[in-house]
Parts: structure tokens; sequence; C-alpha cells
């Protein structure tokens, strides 16, 4: 039975498992703020962060982050107000975030790529009041989106980039004490994915995700003269928490902000600042690999490579140690919650062949039938977790809470997996529609509805299709309209100049005159997969 739940911004833990990992030592009672300043205490001097042309040492990101703070407030952005954030990996990244937790706003975490459909989605359903942003990244020019979305959106009263004199005057504002937020309480919004539309928001609390950052870096076995590359876009929650750049700070230990994650630059950077660890998608991994082979760059710092945010394979797993002279760590984590890495000291199979056990003794993992009945030890079946630093709830969702976690509060993952003894586990494959293309995550039904959109198509189905680079890419089967005759080209493009993401752009698109239904009528997307596997092995 589904029940009706409220619309809450964050589901809280049950009382008495909250009061559990308090008495445990997880949940500190500390804010994210209070922490930055106990960090530049103990490591007032040395780097922090790393960007093309800036380095700040712990003291003055801490510095930076009480004048931006100050600054927010006498914009009147204040505790509770939400704020998207839309930053490529720049210093004033870490500076605004802390800023914006000490006044206890909570930032929403944009990635660069996203445009403006996916922004104005963000802004309208966390009703943010401001964006904070760059004039111009790649090319794309984010202030001028994020002031059209602002043009359409009520709720916001500030457009600010990080480029623009007013950004100037927010951080030159005179520093005060400001009230301590509830490190219990809520202190930023994840993005999910996007399982079953538009990413959904993820409400993570300062105790829960300073948990998992404390654990990651003890994990990864950060150290003060570690050095941390973000080559992945650093709003994103593996190059943020496992163990990210939070994590490196949490060890007094430099982080590297890569504009890109290319081998050239990427390498460029290991080799200038020495870096120690950095963690990639499978893809990226592979291209590494291969440009590894022919770099001239030095390399020899890189101890350890994390490969996660989709399943790396066990070939490419295997040719990561030689090719990169490092340890590789697999994780396989979520931005809702559960964090699994290989241990440093594994045995070689584990490494190369699971994607890791849990943080934490006090993570609940179930591997369970379409029943909900736990499967047979060793056999696959889909994931659900609960614990100290998975939520319980997204953010304003009742209905979608009542099917995407249990009625004991466990977290439905979507991801079919096979656990071994140790605890580790093997990610399979994936229960819910979503297309993992090289890390990036499509939402089936995102791209089907802008493709429904469009005059000529009467229905879309989205899936995904095994990909040698990628994994997965994406094929779009549409069923045109009477009399219409779309090409896959025209659909490609019209789905781009609706303002998306490219990767969510259908790699291939096929114009079909019906699609395999099921017993009650909808379209059967296995039965679509199977067709499309069946004509790849025809061609060969
Ligand atoms: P997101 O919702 O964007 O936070 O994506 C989380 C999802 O990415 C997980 O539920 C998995 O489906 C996938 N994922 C992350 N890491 C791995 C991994 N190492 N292997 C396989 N799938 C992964
Ligand atoms: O894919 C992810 O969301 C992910 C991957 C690795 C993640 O959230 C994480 C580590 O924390």
């Amino acid at each position: 039975m589904t029940t009706e739940l409220p619309d809450l911004d964050h589901t809280p833990w049950p009382p008495e498992l909250a009061a559990r990992y308090r008495a445990a030592g997880h949940w500190r009672g500390q804010t994210f703020g209070a922490w930055l300043t106990a960090l530049s205490r103990a490591y007032a001097e040395r780097v922090a962060v790393i960007g093309e042309d800036h380095r700040w040492t712990f003291a003055e990101l801490d510095a930076r982050a009480h004048r931006i703070a100050a600054g927010l407030v006498d914009l009147g952005i204040g505790p509770g107000d939400r704020v998207v954030l839309q930053l490529p990996n720049r210093p004033e990244f870490l500076a605004a975030v802390f800023g914006l937790w000490r006044a206890g706003a909570w930032p929403v975490f944009a990635l660069p790529a996203h445009r403006d459909s996916e922004l104005r989605h963000f802004v309208e359903q966390a009703e943010a009041v401001a964006i904070l942003t760059v004039d111009v990244h790649e090319r794309f020019a984010h202030a001028e989106a994020a002031r059209a979305v602002a043009a359409a959106v009520p709720s916001v009263r500030h457009v600010l980039s990080v480029d623009a004199p007013e950004w100037t005057s927010v951080a030159a504002a005179q520093p005060r004490e400001l009230p301590d937020p509830d490190p219990e309480g809520v202190a930023f919004l994840q993005l999910s994915g996007g399982s079953t539309g538009l990413p959904k928001l993820i409400p993570r609390t300062h105790d829960d995700y300073l948990y998992s950052v404390r654990e990651s870096a003890r994990i990864c076995a950060l150290r003060p003269d570690s050095v941390y590359l973000a080559a992945l876009p650093v709003a994103h929650n593996f190059p943020l928490s496992s163990p990210g750049v939070l994590g490196a700070l949490h060890a007094g230990a430099a982080s590297v902000l890569a504009p890109r994650p290319d081998a050239d630059t990427a390498f460029r950077l290991v080799e200038r600042e020495r870096v120690t660890i950095t963690g990639v998608v499978p893809p990226l991994a592979a291209a590494w690999v291969q440009a590894a082979a022919r770099t001239s760059r030095d390399l020899s710092s890189l101890e350890v490579l994390l490969v996660g945010g989709a399943k790396c394979g066990r070939e490419l797993a295997a040719r990561i140690g030689p090719a990169l002279g490092c340890t590789l760590q697999q994780v396989f984590g979520m931005a809702e919650g559960l964090v699994n890495y290989t241990r440093l000291d594994d045995p070689e199979d584990l490494v190369l062949e699971t994607q890791g056990r849990p943080i934490s003794v006090a993570d609940e993992v179930r591997v369970v039938d379409g029943a909900d009945r736990e499967v047979p030890p060793g056999g696959t079946g889909a994931l659900l977790t609960r614990g100290p630093y998975t939520i319980r709830g997204y953010f304003r969702a009742g209905a979608h809470n009542a099917t995407a976690f249990t009625e004991d509060g466990f977290y439905r993952t979507g991801d079919l997996v096979r656990r071994r003894a140790s605890g580790h586990v093997e990610v399979v494959g994936r229960a819910k529609e979503q297309i993992n293309r090289g890390g990036e995550k499509v939402a089936a039904e995102e791209v089907e509805d802008h493709l429904m959109a469009h005059a000529g198509v009467l229905d879309a189905a989205v899936v995904g299709v095994p990909d040698e680079f990628l994994g997965e890419r994406t094929c779009a089967y549409v069923v045109p309209t009477q009399g219409a005759e779309p090409t896959a080209a025209e659909l490609r493009r019209f789905v781009r100049e609706r303002g998306v993401a490219a990767f969510k752009v259908p790699d291939l698109v096929e114009i079909v005159a019906a699609f395999p239904v099921t017993g009650v009528g909808k379209t059967s997307k296995r039965e679509l997969r199977a067709a499309l596997a069946a004509a790849r092995t025809e061609k060969g």
C-alpha cells in the first residue's frame, strides 16, 4: 500500500536512529561554517585551493567565506533561502559555498553543463531567491541565461556573477558574527541524476554530509601533504565529497581545480602541482589510460585514481594501475547518500571486479527481489539502503517519496547489484529508467518530453544502447505523426535548441511505425532494447 506523503523540505530521520548516530559520533553537531573555522585554525597557512590563477590558504578561504556571508546577508539572503549555484571549477566555488553556508542559505548545486531548461527547473522547484554564476564559461553566456530565467521566475531577486562588480562588493563586505545554523538541518540541495524526469532535489544536512566527508578522507588515506585534483565538475557529489575537495579540506590537503577534465589539462596540473589523488568517470579513465602512453608529463606523484559514477568494467580496471602508475580505487556512490569504496588494501580481485563496500558499519544494505524479499547470498537484486548519511526523502516530493522509499525508510537506489561475502557489491545494471552516458545521467522521460514537443512526433521512447566508449549512449525511438517525416538530424537539432545539456541530445534517432507494448498497453522499453540489440547483432 502506498500512502500519500506530505511535500516536506526535509524528511528527518526517526528520533531513535538520530540518537544512535549522535551517540556513535557519526553526527557531531558541527556546521560547515564551524568546520571551516576549525580547519583554518589547524592549517592556517597551508594551501587549501589552487585554481588557474589563484592559490588560497585555509586562512584566506576562511576569511573570504566570512566576508561573502556578510555580503549575502546584506543583500537579504539568509537562513533557508535557496540559491542556485552554477559555477565551474574555480576557487570562487568554495568561497561562495562556504559563504552561503555561513549565511544559513542553501546552495543548489547546478552543473556548468546545465542549460536554460534545467536551470529554470531548479530555480522553480527550489523557489530560489538568487542565481550565482559566472559571465562566460566554455563559450556559454551563463549570466545572460540566468537573467533570462530570473525574468521568468518571480522568486528570484538576484542574479550574481562572480565576474561582475556586484560580486566584488559582496566579497568585500565587513565580516561579522552570524548565527550558526542547525547542524541537523538542511545545508544544501544536491541534484539526483534524474531517474524519472528532470533531476530531483536532495536535501543534505551538515551532520550527515560531514560524516561521509570525514570517513571518505580516511578511507582514501588523505594526509596534509596529499594533493587532490578536481577534474570533474566540482559541484557533483563525487568530486565534492568522495573524497573530493571537502575530503581534502578535512585532511588539511590542497585541492587543484581543473577547468576541464581532458588528459592534457589534467596531466599538466598533475605535473605542476604534484597531484597525489583524483577521481574520474570510466570513459575519462579510458581516455587518460590512452593518453598516458604518449604523454611527456611526469605523473609519478599520482598515488590513487578513483573511478566511479558508472560501471568500470574489469578490462578497463586492469589497465589503470599499469598505465598511470597508481592504485585504482572504485567508488559507487549517489547524491542521495550511500557511497561504497574499494579499500586501498583490498585484494586485487575485489578492486578489479567490485564497486566497493559501504563507508560505514551503520549503512544498512538490502538486496531484494521484485517483492522486496532478500535474495539469497550472492544473488542479484535491487539495492535498498538507509543509514546515517542517506536521505529519507527528496525536497518537496511527497508523491515521489512514497515510491522512492520503503515504509521503513530504505531508499530504493534503482541499482541492481550482487553482494559478496565481504560486503563488496558489484553493480549489475539499473532497475530505474536512467541512461548512464559515461557518468552523465540522462532521464529517458525528460528527453522523451522534449521530443514530444515537436509537431511531427506522435510518441517517443528513449533507451540506452551499449557503447564501447561511454558505457551507454541514448537511442530515441520516434513514431511520427501522420503525414510528418521528421529526420533524425532535425529532431536532434530540435532537442538541442530547446536549451538542454548537450549530453541529453539523443545520440541515435530511429523512426519507427509503432512501439511494442506491454499487456496493459504501455510502451515496452524492454522489447525496444531487445529489438535494438538484435538489429546490432545482425549488423555484426
Ligand atoms: P546520481 O543520481 O547522479 O547521484 O547517480 C547515482 C547513480 O550512478 C547510482 O545510483 C548508480 O546507478 C550510478 N553509479 C555511480 N557510481 C557507480 C559505479 N561505480 N558503478 C556503477 N554505477 C554507478
Ligand atoms: O554517480 C554518483 O552520483 C557518484 C559517484 C561516485 C557519487 O554521488 C559519489 C561517488 O559520491
